[in-house]
């Protein structure tokens, strides 16, 4: 799945044509699909009218057209995707624009698209790619929880500091997380994508094996440079006529793009005309021929840049041009490929500079056609390309004086020097061509399931060590999920001996106190734990019982004692196949766990009976809560905890940790933001305020040893 489709349809006398695409991933997926079939989803470039069906190409797989309608082009592709994504990606943020509607136009247009894999979801794998599409592989798991999703980023992941400033990186991490294999050009990519994730979502990540414990699955991450199609340009070249006599012994100096700001053409025009300055020796003997593939017009950014690119080529070759000779040749417009091929192969400096680049396929395409007398690539070390390229010479695009020189010694390399560096990329390019690309990915995407190594000393020491220096520690942890894994009745979920010895060691430590902090009444959790010298907080806070401070009870839940219990008689109505409610005191909880058909006609007929009785009705693990309409949670019992224990500056004194796996402690979540560790316990996606996420009970029991182990403070 692509934005574009391999050909772009076009209405001619009321007629639908098919003219073929071109560019990087076309040539890359086009024969991939040939030989091993499959569907290519993506939009047409033309609006379809109502019943109007594709004509049928030649091409041996099938094709789902995904339509879209002009202000959805508008905001989805020249908006969000161009106009965002793309500049953000290419750390270029004062060019991104942030538009609440592009953005919504996008998720809109992106579930489209996932609407249009769904049939092919079932059999193979759907292989999502680039920008445009961030959102559709978690749109697609929804639907299909058992798909095999991929995806590949063409582009650049940008680093943590300007990924941030998009407001919905939360989002379209989300998007792409729900991939069995995400894929970057270079590692620098996957390392910005790993911090990223790691800071925005919390999530676990493992840098060596490139893995991501997310929404209770393990994603791999990994580095796949595109290569090209090698043989195809090697054998144009070779085809491509003789350069002609006309040259005059004239050296070239190529430059091939699409006209997109990111490609830096003009700072190459201006490195170029530094190169004149510095070696007049040059004048009247090399040209720089610029070739720019018209792109994106429909931007405002794009329109100037045409405009600079058009004033800077006439101002230089005014500078230097003589009767006989120009200093710059321009083309704006697309050159057929054996036209192409021959100009590579012909062209002395292959001069490849955009100022930030995922990959960059000129590079190659240009060492694929050095076929005979060799020529020099000066590639800009901000191009994915640079880091496989070595034997290019290397610039920052940036710094003209430094590509000016770079230009001067291409021109003036000796042959052993260009014929040894040649062979070196050749040889690269030949192996790791494209075919070899869509192996390793597909090989890599359908490998069986990737498991995370348990938490390590190391980790948590790294999240919590500094945290934690010289400070006494406030440890809250939720009962249920988090130190006893999920059961099928809440007397079922008795604590594991080895977990009450851990919490016994930390509650008899001297810089340490615990608190236990759940939705089961007070005596019952007490009971559950079976410790003392600790705080607990029953009924979601609503009442607290600790060692050194008075018994608190919200002042507000004597008014609704009577009218619980009426709560509870009215619920035996929703009690039936094995329904059943527990009565907390100050709260009830109706589980249907034990339901065998559909539960879910009864549990909302159970949320309108709490609702209609005056009380909060939340969906907790296959079950309901009914709690007062009280303004009280478990962060507001905790914080009441630790100001009556420490005062109003109590974070001058203790650091706080928060473990919890429940929806009711995303409320002590977020109260607790900025000035505590929170840790969510369990399978969830993008939505908790958590800092970080913990796959399950074993790894909250690795944090609770670290921090039994730890170091005492005095
Ligand atoms: P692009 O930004 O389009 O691709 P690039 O990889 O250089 O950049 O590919 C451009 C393609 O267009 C090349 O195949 C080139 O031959 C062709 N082209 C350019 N100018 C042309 C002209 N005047 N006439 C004919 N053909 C021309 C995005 C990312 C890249 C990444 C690719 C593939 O921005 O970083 O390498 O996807 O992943």
């Amino acid at each position: 799945m692509s934005n574009r489709l391999p050909f772009t349809v076009q209405r001619s006398r009321g007629k639908l044509e098919l003219k073929p695409s071109s560019g990087g991933l076309i040539s890359a997926l086009g024969p991939a699909l040939r030989t091993r079939g499959g569907t290519w989803i993506g939009w047409p470039g033309i609006e379809l009218r109502k019943g109007e069906e594709l004509p049928a190409g030649d091409e041996p797989y099938a094709i789902a057209p995904v339509s879209l309608s002009e202000s959805e082009v508008n905001r989805y592709y020249h908006g969000f995707s161009n106009g965002a994504l793309w500049p953000l990606c290419h750390s270029l943020p004062a060019r991104a624009v942030f538009d609440r509607r592009d953005w919504q136009t996008y998720e809109r247009v992106n579930k489209r698209f996932a609407a249009a894999a769904l049939p092919t979801a079932g059999s193979g794998l759907v292989w999502v790619h680039d920008y445009h599409l961030m959102l559709v592989p978690e749109f697609l798991r929804r639907e299909a929880p058992n798909a095999r999703l991929a995806f590949f980023l063409h582009i650049p992941f940008p680093p943590w500091d300007i990924f941030r400033l998009l407001p919905w990186s939360r989002d379209v991490l989300g998007g792409i997380l729900a991939c069995d294999l995400i894929g970057f050009h270079v590692d620098g990519y996957v390392q910005n994508f790993l911090d990223c994730v790691e800071k925005r979502l919390g999530a676990r990540v493992d840098r060596t094996e490139g893995l991501i414990d997310y929404a209770g699955r393990v994603v791999r991450v990994g580095s796949f440079p595109l290569g090209i199609d090698f043989e195809l340009f090697d054998e144009r070249s070779r085809q491509a006529p003789p350069a002609r006599e006309s040259r005059n012994g004239e050296r070239v100096v190529l430059g091939v793009d699409r006209l997109d700001y990111t490609k830096g053409i003009p700072d190459r025009i201006k490195a170029f005309e530094r190169l004149l300055e510095l070696y007049p020796s040059h004048r009247g003997k090399v040209v720089m021929l610029q070739l720019a593939v018209p792109s994106r017009s429909q931007l405002a950014d794009y329109r100037d840049l045409k405009r600079e690119i058009d004033e800077l080529v006439g101002r230089v070759n005014g500078r230097f041009a003589t009767a006989t000779w120009s200093p710059i040749r321009y083309l704006y417009r697309a050159v057929p490929p054996e036209r192409l091929a021959t100009m590579y192969r012909d062209a002395d400096v292959g001069l490849v500079t955009p100022l930030r680049d995922g990959m960059n396929l000129v590079a190659k395409e240009y060492v694929a056609c050095q076929v005979d007398d060799p020529g020099v690539l000066v590639l800009s070390e901000l191009a994915g390309a640079a880091a496989t390229m070595r034997e290019a010479i290397q610039v920052n695009p940036y710094n003209l004086d430094e590509t000016a020189e770079a230009i001067h010694r291409a021109l003036t390399m000796e042959e052993p020097e260009r014929r040894s560096r040649i062979a070196s990329l050749r040889r690269r390019e030949r192996r790791d061509n494209v075919e070899a690309w869509v192996g390793l990915f597909l090989d890599e995407a359908t490998a069986g399931a990737a498991e995370l190594t348990p938490l390590t000393d190391e980790e948590v020491e790294s999240w919590l060590g500094p945290f934690l220096k010289e400070y006494r520690l406030a440890l809250f942890l939720d009962y249920d999920g988090t130190l006893t894994p999920l059961v099928d009745h809440p007397d079922a979920a008795v604590l594991s001996p080895p977990v009450r010895k851990l919490l016994r060691t930390l509650v008899d430590r001297e810089d340490t106190e615990v608190g236990i902090v759940s939705g089961r009444s007070i005596d019952n959790v007490e009971n559950m734990v079976g410790l003392k010298d600790v705080t607990y907080a029953g009924n979601h806070g609503l009442e607290v019982r600790a060692p050194d401070l008075p018994d608190f009870q919200h002042e507000d839940v004597e008014h609704y004692r009577g009218r619980i219990a009426d709560l509870a008689e009215a619920l035996d109505e929703v009690c039936s196949d094995g329904a059943w409610v527990e009565q907390k005191g100050h709260t009830l909880t109706w589980h249907y766990r034990p339901v065998t058909g559909d539960p879910m006609p009864l549990a909302e007929r159970a949320r309108e009976i709490i609702i209609e009785a005056g009380f909060q009705a939340r969906d907790a693990h296959l079950a309901v809560e009914a709690r007062p309409p009280i303004g009280w949670d478990k962060g507001r019992a905790v914080l009441h905890v630790l100001r009556s224990r420490h005062g109003p500056s109590w974070p001058e004194h203790v650091r706080v940790i928060y473990i919890g796996d429940d929806q009711t402690d995303e409320d002590a979540f977020r109260i607790f933001h900025g000035m505590a560790a929170t840790f969510r316990v369990g399978p969830t996606g993008t939505d908790t305020a958590a800092d970080r996420r913990l796959p399950n009970v074993e790894a909250v029991i690795a944090i609770l040893r670290w921090l039994a182990q730890r170091k005492p403070t005095p």
